[in-house]
């Protein structure tokens, strides 16, 4: 049938056209191994500088916080060197503390320390990996301080080194990480860090002397040497708490620490400050009144004097004379007739004469 055959062909193609058109289109996807032994990078989280308290009561803050005041005891010369058999993956088991150190309510008297920047505590078996995980989990491995938990390596001469430092009662155990790096990294890119173990108060303390090895100065810190595919944080002895400080984020800034403490929250983010006053606020009068007071008499007195006052003469004044005549005048007197003539002749008047006997 020659003509059905070209339609025949037309049809085919058409369908042929049309598989084509709904088939996606394939592309070449290499799946990428995980970087060295990394687990693929999670997304950044945001990283807080408090944090706490866990379901144990764990709360930690960073030396941005005031009150929190980086420091860094360098060990990398006096402290005593661990056996590492490898640089890279390595663990050694059995260190001894110097004191009992109390970690999530259990005492320990050793602990594990790895080259993949973690330490754990009763632990006997081999390094648990460089693939770096979330914190808590109840995911292996558990019951562990992660100060820089990555896919690390010594460049040569492996320097992990511990010392126990202060007096009894008040020691600090140390786990220093000195001159390691980011496997596969320059070996320009090495970073120190530092474990404290605080006898006591059981506190911990993760310091950071980041591109570098002190004293001398460190270098340019880059997105991977701050923690960019790095666990940071601390976890209980069944992975069912602990506090993560950051994952896979490039939060590590140079001469910076960590500090957890079982004791809670620290007081100074907590605590609301109470004002109490101690002092009564006196007034002093700073203007003189202007005006003088006048007062007015609202009563006026009822009673009625009724009583009168008596003297009594105490005392009668005598007069005495003081005077005494002293003489009497001797007057003859003569008597003269006022008037008429006299009727009868006076009688003679009779001398006397004194009579003077011898
Ligand atoms: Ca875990
Ligand atoms: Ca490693």
């Amino acid at each position: 049938m020659p003509l059905i055959r070209p339609r025949l062909y037309i049809v085919l193609s058409m369908l042929l056209l049309c598989l084509l058109s709904i088939i996606p289109h394939v592309s070449t996807t290499v799946v990428q191994g995980a970087a060295l032994g990394d687990q693929p990078a999670a997304a950044p989280m945001a990283v807080a500088a408090t944090g706490g308290p866990d379901a144990f009561g764990y709360c930690f803050r960073d030396s941005t916080v005031s009150g929190e005041q980086f420091t860094f005891t360098d060990i990398s010369t006096s402290g005593t060197a661990l056996t590492i058999s490898d640089p890279d993956d390595t663990i050694v088991n059995g260190v001894a503390l110097p004191f009992a150190f109390t970690y999530y309510g259990v005492n320990y008297a050793t602990l594990s320390a790895s080259t993949n920047g973690l330490l754990r505590f009763n632990y006997a078996g081999t390094d648990p990996g460089a693939s770096n995980g979330t914190l808590p989990s109840v995911a292996a491995p558990n019951n562990l301080l992660a100060p820089y938990w990555d896919d690390l390596a010594f460049p040569s001469t492996p320097n992990l080194r511990i010392q126990t430092i202060g007096t009894a009662g008040s020691r600090q155990f140390i786990v220093q990480w000195t001159g390691i790096r980011l496997f596969g990294q320059p070996a320009a890119g090495v970073m120190t860090f530092q474990v404290r173990l605080y006898e006591g108060s059981n506190d911990i303390v993760f310091a950071y002397y980041l591109a570098g090895v002190p004293p001398a100065a460190p270098g340019t810190v880059s997105a991977d040497m701050a923690g960019a595919d790095a666990t940071i944080g601390i976890e209980n002895q069944d992975g069912s708490t602990g506090l993560l400080y950051s994952l896979n984020t490039a939060a590590l800034t140079n001469a910076l620490q960590i500090h957890f403490t079982p004791a809670g929250c620290f007081a100074t983010i907590t605590a609301t400050p109470t004002r109490t006053a101690t002092n009564t606020p006196t007034r002093t009068a700073t203007n003189t009144p202007t005006n003088t007071p006048t007062r007015t008499a609202t009563n006026t007195p009822t009673g009625t004097l009724t009583a009168t006052p008596t003297r009594t003469t105490t005392a009668t004044p005598t007069r005495t004379a003081t005077t005494t005549a002293t003489s009497i005048a001797t007057t003859t007197s003569t008597r003269t007739p006022t008037s008429g003539s006299p009727t009868a002749t006076p009688p003679a008047r009779k001398l006397y004469l004194p009579l003077i006997i011898r």
